[in-house]
């Protein structure tokens, strides 16, 4: 059986063996586990999650044990390359950067297919859901869920015209949570409102039976409208809707979560108009979870903007509540699917959360004044809306007279909502009302069944009539690999094998999918949007990269500079066995160095020899400002620039060092390596190089030809405090006969 071997690439076609028999180990939805004043490192954390056991903490992490905290809202990451097969590799990098909630977003018109489709298709803006493409990807997740010890939810949608054929094959594959809302389906995809209603009753009945978490579609409202924060009042309508119906038809009401956004974005005052709205809507729906999403209406194509937007909304998060916590990314924007930036927005996520840890210990939200006032208005607006529905004749009515996503705010009115005819749409018609004698001997099925004529016991365990449906006896499930013989997973991975694997032996770079040789460019031009676009093209051109594309321009002065960031192709692959591994840098932690100087003190002298008056690289390496190894308790002698060789060696013995420190960085004639030779014959002569350890550095210096000049190691270019400090502490325990790495 194959397993994830934690420092190789997973084996896609691994995955892809025996799916057939595979069978998902859970059902349901899960949260993360909360974690009571969790210590990690040297700090203590008082809303965090339990940690994970392999993940990828946040850059700076290393300068604190390397912990990686986990926040306690479920962060949610979509992913969907149009490649189920690519989304695999993500959805490992996501989950090592915290990502606990995947959502797999369909291909474009899939909502409009009367059915399920088979296979593994390629797909546009999404992948073709499938039950292939679940099953392969439930399979991996739980892989990758026992590699960072937590579980991950794995989600699409239940919406559309198959609804209730996806939810079936959701339950039977283990599918964790989906957005189902009849709403969607009416206002944005033409969909017939009876029919869709009807669906969703059993949709909803069968996500109740796998325990999975629903979301609703709200946020749509605020994506669509004119003015996304004029639907406010509308949006606690429609989650009342949704959530009501579900909780009636048999959802527990802690799977039922709003999908909710911060209704605007700045320049707008945003906090000051979000922060009302979003208490308004924790008030009302007290007993039901929020899943909070980022306000995607006004993103542009800056990942910048796009990072202080989710910011602010994780703040409004924060100050109220988020049982689950969504990341988007400006990729769509940029027309670049989801990939890297995917990780970006798990890993702004996690930083804020944890960052902005305890916060609601500390502050307080008012409970009188604006903020109070202007939540209870956005309530009474939501009331009179939902009265105005019933009055009209209820919530059909109400969309043949485009009562939902008017521009408008409640109760005002501008006359140009969606509106949808109760006969009309994608599957009017299809409604027909069930025989007497209808018969259906499955489980968590909605409506009646007739199965007590043939079994008063079936009543309440209908498929028993059948020796169990699909959802006890998984056997019968129907798993068909491929249909088209010409767009299918192998084919795909055909073209790319000696790309993919954990044995691949050739790379490319990556952006959306595996060897498509995408890279990205960021460049300056000092001229105006338009000249700097046409430049970014040119430059691309002589680059020789294709199918170049500006992905995102922002102004720096309208007339003195452009930045453009823009993707192209380069179509040459690297052999990997053909690359110069350059050797890795010696590192000791700080703790271990600083253990060292603790247990032995240790004296250093240090100068620029020769006639050399260069003296910013050696005092980089010294000076405790600049991580220098002034910082581990080393004490240095610092004797300037322009020091003889003979000096350095006499300082040594009068202040009994440990080492010397020469830097030399003119290399005019091998100057710099004469010197070096210099110090070591002088300390030879002397007697005391036994006793003397001797570092040189300079730009011009590297390890081996140090070495070779006599002194004990080398230092060049990109040499920090830290280097050199491993090198003292390394050599001084290899002469005292206790080498480190031995
Ligand atoms: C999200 N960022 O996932 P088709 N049902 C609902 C939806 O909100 C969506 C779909 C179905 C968003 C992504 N939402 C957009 C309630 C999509 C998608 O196949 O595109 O119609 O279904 O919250």
């Amino acid at each position: 059986m194959y397993e994830l071997d934690k420092n190789a690439r997973i084996d896609v076609a691994a995955i892809l063996q025996d799916l057939e028999h595979y069978r998902p180990r859970r059902r349901g939805w899960t949260w993360r586990e909360p974690v009571k004043e969790l210590k990690m490192g040297q700090f203590t954390y008082h809303d965090c999650s339990k940690p994970l056991l392999d993940s990828v903490g946040l850059p700076p992490a290393h300068y604190f044990d390397d912990i990686d905290p986990q926040p306690l809202p479920v962060i949610t990451t979509e992913i969907a390359s149009g490649r189920f097969e690519d989304d695999i590799r993500r959805m490992r990098m996501a989950a090592h950067h915290g990502a606990d909630h995947i959502m797999v977003i369909r291909t474009a018109g899939q909502s409009h297919y009367d059915g399920l489709i088979e296979g593994s298709p390629q797909g546009i803006g999404g992948v073709p859901v499938t039950r292939k493409q679940v099953r392969a990807q439930r399979k991996a997740l739980d892989m990758i869920e026992d590699e960072v010890g937590r579980p991950i939810n794995y989600h699409s949608y239940v919406s559309g015209v198959a609804g209730p054929d996806i939810a079936v094959m959701f339950a039977e594959e283990g599918v964790n949570g989906a957005h189902q809302d009849p709403q969607y389906n009416v206002i944005y995809r033409n969909i017939n409102m009876v029919r869709s209603f009807v669906d969703a009753c059993e949709s909803k009945r069968i996500m109740s039976w796998a325990n999975m978490a629903q979301i609703d579609g709200a946020h749509n409202a605020n994506a669509t409208a004119r003015d996304a924060w004029k639907v406010m009042p509308e949006l606690m309508v429609q989650h009342a809707i949704n959530a009501l119906l579900s909780y009636k038809v048999g959802m527990k009401k802690e799977n039922i979560c709003l999908s909710t956004v911060p209704p605007t974005a700045t320049p707008a005052p945003c906090v000051y108009m979000d922060l009302p709205y979003a208490v308004a809507l924790r008030e009302l729906f007290s007993d039901y979870r929020m899943r909070a999403q980022m306000n995607t209406k006004y993103i542009q194509a800056s990942t910048r903007e796009a990072t202080v937007t989710h910011v602010l909304n994780m703040l409004v998060s924060k100050l109220t509540s988020a049982d689950i916590q969504s990341t988007i990314t400006p990729d769509e924007g940029r027309n670049v699917p989801w990939h890297i930036y995917n990780i970006e927005a798990c890993d702004t996520a996690k930083q804020t959360l944890v960052g902005l840890d305890g916060l609601m210990e500390m502050v307080e939200l008012k409970k009188d004044g604006y903020l109070k006032e202007k939540a209870r208005e956005l309530k009474e607006r939501a009331v009179l809306f939902l009265e105005n529905m019933v009055e009209l004749g209820g919530y059909f009515a109400a969309v043949e007279e485009g009562f939902f996503v008017d521009s408008g705010m409640f109760p005002e009115r501008n006359g140009d909502g969606i509106v949808r005819k109760a006969d009309g749409g994608i599957g009017a018609g299809t409604v027909i009302r069930r025989e007497k004698d209808y018969m259906a001997p499955v489980t968590a099925h909605y409506g009646y069944n007739n199965v007590a004529q043939y079994d008063e016991e079936a009543v309440s365990d209908p498929s028993r009539l059948i020796g169990g449906c699909t959802f006890e006896v998984p056997d019968k499930i129907q798993f068909i690999d491929e249909l088209d013989e010409t767009d299918n997973v192998y084919l795909r991975m055909e073209e790319v094998k000696d790309f993919s694997g954990p044995e691949a032996k050739k790379i490319r770079p990556e952006m959306e999918w595996l060897a498509d040789g995408t890279v990205m460019l960021t460049l300056f031009f000092p001229t105006d949007v338009r000249h700097a676009e046409a430049a970014a093209l040119e430059v691309g051109r002589r680059m020789n990269l294709m199918d170049c594309e500006v992905i995102n321009r922002e102004i720096m002065h309208r007339a003195e500079g452009t930045r453009i960031e823009m993707k192209g192709k380069a179509d040459f692959a690297i052999d990997l066995s053909s690359l110069v591994l350059p050797k890795e840098p010696d590192l000791l932690s700080d703790d271990v160095i600083r253990a060292e100087i603790e247990r032995k003190p240790m004296v250093v002298v240090a100068g620029t020899i020769g006639q050399d008056e260069h003296s910013v690289g050696l005092r980089e390496i010294i000076d405790i400002k600049h991580g220098g190894i002034e910082k581990y308790g080393i004490t240095v002698h610092y004797l300037g620039t322009s020091v003889p060789p003979e000096k350095l060696v006499n300082a040594a013995i009068e202040l009994n060092a440990d080492a010397m420190l020469a830097s030399a960085i003119i290399s005019h004639d091998d100057i710099h390596y004469k010197n070096i030779a210099l110090v070591d014959s002088i300390a030879r002569e002397m007697g005391v190089r036994d006793r003397l350890m001797f570092g040189a550095g300079g730009t011009q210096v590297t390890d081996e030809g140090a070495r070779q000049a006599g002194a004990d190691a080398g230092f060049g270019r990109g040499t920090h405090g830290n280097h050199v400090a491993t090198f003292l502490v390394k050599e001084r325990l290899r002469r005292e006969g206790k080498p480190l790495d031995s």
